[in-house]
């Protein structure tokens, strides 16, 4: 059976590290584009040196050119401009939504039954301009930010309870930025909720409520730390996560920006839910009950995100 194709529109910080990822665990050839000349095509040959070394077989192709991401299986998106330090991910938006419109008319052109996966910030915004520009089934379109979040938030917990990270599983919805919802009621230990072990005196709620904090502002933390750039190892790794899940249809279940229909009390938009991603895409949309507090963060994400359809409408009247 031929090798997949994973197409990497966008081939910096983050590009160059999927394309990494992907080549070391040797899930598919690998296509990396970007408008940057010869960067691609400079990665792409340090990439494949590496190759003898680690023993991954994979090719590896640097590109400008949209007809050379033709037939890929998966294509993920981080084409535009990250953050400064002191900007918000929504100060983005006039800039990468205009780099939608290019990526969308790649894909539509060269690889309309690819599974993709955005990661461009503002995301919840870009992901849904994205699918408009591209016309991909909506389950085919999907946005990273949720494993993130919910990666940052395990990582923390992992940190405070001082147990292995394969045992923490975290629950984070809503949009990507500041009113993200992580519910500590569906985090867990083991499947021990974080509430119970509150109870059992592994932690504090004010810790608790510490850690739901810095994940908010986990992405910013980075920002300031890096002073020019934003997080690119652990979103890479994530969008690597969800790929795989669709390549190997595994069926995981992932937080991440899906389009609703209705579900949540949402319909037609992109926002942060717990989705089953196999072979088919987006497969399910997994509507946990959520307690007041919860719904009403959620529905604060939910306007904000909505703010920013605004905001793309009123740059580009055709959306
Ligand atoms: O969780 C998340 N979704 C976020 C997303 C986590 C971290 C970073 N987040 C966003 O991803 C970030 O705010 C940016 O919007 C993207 C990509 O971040 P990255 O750190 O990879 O940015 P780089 O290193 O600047 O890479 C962007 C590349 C760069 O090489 C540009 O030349 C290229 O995008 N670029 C384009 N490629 C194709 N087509 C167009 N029009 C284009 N414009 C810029």
């Amino acid at each position: 059976m031929a090798r997949k194709k994973i197409a990497l529109v966008g081939a910096g910080m983050i590009g160059g590290t999927l394309a990494h990822l992907a080549a070391m665990k040797e899930m598919g050839d690998i296509v990396l584009f970007d408008i940057a000349e010869g960067m691609p095509s400079g990665k792409a040959l340090d990439l494949a040196q590496a190759g003898p070394v680690e023993g991954y077989d994979a090719k590896l192709k640097g590109t400008s050119d949209y007809a050379d991401i033709a037939g890929a299986d998966v294509v993920i998106v981080t084409a535009g401009v990250p953050r400064k330090a002191g900007m918000s991910r929504d100060d983005l938006l006039g800039i990468n939504l205009k780099v939608m419109q290019a990526v969308g008319a790649g894909i539509k052109a060269h690889a309309p039954n690819a599974f993709v996966i955005c990661i461009t910030n503002p995301l919840d915004a870009m992901v849904w301009a994205l699918r408009e520009y591209s016309g991909l089934p909506h389950n085919m379109v999907v946005g990273m930010a949720g494993v993130l979040d919910s990666a940052r938030f395990r990582h923390f917990l992992a940190d405070e309870f001082d147990v292995s990270v394969e045992d923490v599983t975290a629950f984070v919805l809503g949009g990507h930025g500041d009113t993200m919802v992580p519910v500590i009621e569906y985090s867990t230990v083991a499947g021990i909720p974080v509430p119970d072990l509150i109870k059992m005196g592994w932690s504090t709620q004010e810790k608790i409520d510490a850690i739901v904090q810095r994940t908010r502002s986990g992405g910013g933390e980075i920002v300031q730390l890096l002073g020019n750039g934003s997080a690119f190892y652990a979103p890479a790794t994530s969008a690597i996560a969800m790929a795989e899940s669709y390549l190997k249809d595994k069926k995981r279940l992932l937080p991440c920006a899906a389009h609703l229909t209705g579900q949540y009390g949402v319909d037609d938009l992109y926002v942060g839910v717990p989705v089953v991603i196999g072979a088919g895409g987006v497969e399910r949309v997994a509507e946990i009950a959520l307690n007041d507090e919860a719904k009403a963060n959620f529905q604060t994400s939910v306007d904000a995100v909505k703010e920013l359809l605004v905001a793309c409408k009123a740059i580009d009247g055709n959306l």
